[in-house]
Order: structure tokens, then sequence, then C-alpha cells
């Protein structure tokens, strides 16, 4: 049985809104009361957490003045050093305040997008002051209910317009930043513009200085559009786009749950782990969840403990898996490849082509071959449920 103690070479992360959270929906108050940043640093400090991420009014509140700000973070930097827990990851609230109630970046009115702008080169100041090297851009606001409102075309030209400006200024104050975009479907808006990791990923090449924006993907906002997250999290990684990740679980066809990482779709949370652990992912494993709305503060701390213990459950799986004989043995099979091939690979010549259309291939027998899945897969299901 392994230790699954939290380390900080885990990367495991927490949002000061997630642990933070106080149970409110939009049926029914607050169940828990508002904790201090402060205080929070410390609760992640003693559930073993590395790292805490925030939006800057998590930390300032909106109408604080310049005075209360500075001492705001100075008290938060001495939280910070006394726990030695770090800042990550920084954001901007770009969704809460009823200025942004038709978008930041994306809204009609070019006072609003102004404000975001100033908004968000304050926020980045803030966000690098406390050592954050990649800051998120989630668009919670930017869509509509109604396409009669917005065009969605100009939409995208304001959000990449908005984009460029700000990783110029990042260049221009030579910050140590990278960019991730946070995709996601729907709520708060109907619809929210760049609502997958493949549309963010086609987004971002049409920016300034591509290399500077990558992703941050959310398990529960792909799973909220049916998707599969792993297969959009391999082609955020082969793009080398991989930022950030912001790990919590959700089933399909519900509301955004954020529920505890692995408490629900287990399996699709395997692969996941699996993934990133033999890709050799080293950007921070963050929790975006927060606990059920039933719990009270030690509730809150198990299920923090409980999102980083079931992380290090599934890396042990997955090493179990790749060290299992009779698993690796039907993963050798199912790729087996005797090399009459291998002339393919490395690109195209004519010579390859006339080789390739002179061969033949037995169909039916290509065809009628049987796959070994369903052994691979209970397999896999054998190991998750603990029997081999
Ligand atoms: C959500 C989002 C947010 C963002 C956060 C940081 O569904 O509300 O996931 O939690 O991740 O604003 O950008
Ligand atoms: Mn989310
Ligand atoms: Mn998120």
């Amino acid at each position: 049985m392994s230790d699954y103690t939290p380390k900080p070479e885990h990367k495991f992360t927490f949002g000061l809104w997630t642990v933070g959270n106080v149970g409110r929906d939009p049926f029914g108050e607050a169940v828990r009361h508002r904790m201090s940043p402060v205080e929070i640093v410390h609760m992640l400090a003693e559930v073993g957490a590395w790292g805490v991420n925030l939006h800057d009014n998590d930390l300032v509140p909106i109408d604080a003045t310049p005075a209360e700000r500075d001492q705001i973070v100075r008290e938060f930097k001495q939280a910070l050093a006394d726990t030695g827990i770090v800042v990550p990851m920084a954001t901007t609230n770009l969704f809460y305040d009823p200025i942004f109630k038709d978008g930041a970046f994306t809204s009609n009115d070019p006072r609003v997008r102004a404000y975001a702008l100033q908004k968000t080169m304050r926020a980045i100041d803030l966000g690098v002051e406390l050592g954050a090297k990649v800051y998120v851009f989630w668009g919670g606001r930017e869509g509509t209910e109604t396409d009669a409102s917005k065009s969605a075309l100009e939409s995208g030209k304001r959000f990449r317009e908005a984009l460029n400006f700000l990783c110029a200024y990042v260049k221009d104050n030579g910050y140590d930043l990278k960019f991730a975009i946070e995709p996601k479907p729907n709520e708060p808006r109907s619809d929210i513009y760049l609502p997958t990791v493949g549309s963010a990923l086609g987004f971002i090449a049409t920016l300034d200085h591509p290399e500077m924006v990558g992703l941050n993907p959310e398990v529960a906002h792909e799973h909220m559009a049916g998707l599969n997250f792993l297969h959009a999290i391999a082609q955020a990684w082969d793009a080398g786009k991989l930022f950030h990740i912001d790990l919590n679980d959700q089933l399909f066809g519900r509301y955004d749950q954020d529920f505890r990482f692995g408490s629900v779709m287990l399996k699709q949370a395997f692969f996941l782990v699996k993934f990133l652990e033999d890709m050799g992912y080293e950007g921070s494993r963050h929790f975006d969840a927060h606990a059920y709305r039933t719990e009270d503060y030690e509730g809150v701390k198990a299920f923090a403990r409980g999102c980083m213990r079931t992380y290090l459950i599934l890396k042990e799986k997955a090493a179990r898996w790749n060290a299992d004989p009779e698993i690796q043995a039907l993963v050798q099979q199912i790729n087996a490849d005797d090399g009459t091939y291998s002339y393919l690979s490395g690109g195209y010549s004519k010579d390859k082509a006339e080789r390739l259309k002179a061969e033949s291939f037995d169909v039916p027998a290509l065809g009628k071959r049987g796959l070994p899945y369903e052994q691979l897969d209970q397999l896999t299901v054998e190991l998750l449920l603990g029997v081999r």
C-alpha cells in the first residue's frame, strides 16, 4: 500500500474560490461562513496542498482603495511565507459585477471593454507580484442568451484584440507569464464563446503571439458538452498547449457540478491521470471544484484531501496498469507491427505512392479480425476495482 500523502512535487493547487465556496446556489443562500484568504491559505497548508490560485477579487475587493489593497496583499504574502504555499496561477474576475452582465472583452459597450482591459492589467500586476507564472482567461460572461444581441463574428474579433493587447502588455513589462484560455460551453451564459478545447485551439492560432497562449481545460466543461475530456487533453498536449488544467468531476447532461475529482466518472479520471503522468505533464494539478453544499469546513477539508488522494491513488493505478503483464501483452498484441509498412512513415514520396498502389490487401481477413478490447477493458475495470 502506497503513501498517498500530497507533497509539493505533486503540484496540487486549489483556488481561493474553491475551498472558500460558501455553498450558495440559485435556490439557496450560503451554508458556510466566508473564510478570509489568510484563513484559506492556512487550511490549504493543513490539508497538504502546494499552491493557491486566485481571481483579483477573491483577495482584493473590487472597491478597495490602493492603500487597502496594499495592506491586504501584505497580509496575504505573510500567510504564504508562514505556510510555504505558493501562487502559481492568477486570473481576473470578469463575471461577478453587474458591469459584466453582457460580457467583458466581448461586451457591445466600449466602456465596459476598456474597463475589463484595465481591470485585467491590474490583476496581471497583482498575479505577477504574487509569483504567478500562468494567467487564466475564463470568459464566463462572454456569450449570449440571444444572438440578436451580439455579433458572434465581432465578438471573436474583440476577444482577439483584447488578448493581443494583454500579451503585448505582458511583453512590454517583461513579465514571465503565459496565458491559458479556459473554454466552457455554457453557464452562466446560455452559450459561451470558445465553447470547447478544440475551438480555443483554433482561436489561439489567430493571435499575434500564439506562443504565449495555451489552454486551461476543465473536466466539467468538456463533460457538460458531452465530450471526451481525455481526447481534448491529448489534442492540447500534442499542440504544446496544455499550460494548466482544472480537475473536478461532472456527469454529462447536468448543471455545472464541480464535484470532487474522481467522484463520479472514475474511469475517465483514471485515463486522464494516466495520460498526464505518462506524458510527464509538469504543470499544476489544480482542483477547480467545491465541497457538497451539505458540508461544514471539516467536510471541505475532507473534500480537498479527497481530490488529492484520489489523484495519487489513480497515479499508482496507472503505474500498475503500465506494469501489468497481462494488460501489456494485450497492448502489444493490439499494436503488433511486423514492419511491412514502415516505409510509409516519414512522409510522402513518389516511390512510396507507387509501391503502395501496387500492394494487395486481404480486406475480408482484416475485417474479420477480432480485437481483444473487451478483455482489455475488463482487466482495466478489475484493476480499478482493486482485485488485481
Ligand atoms: C467556472 C470556471 C471558473 C474558472 C475560474 C478561473 O465554471 O466557474 O471553471 O471556476 O475556472 O474563474 O478562471
Ligand atoms: Mn468550471
Ligand atoms: Mn475552471
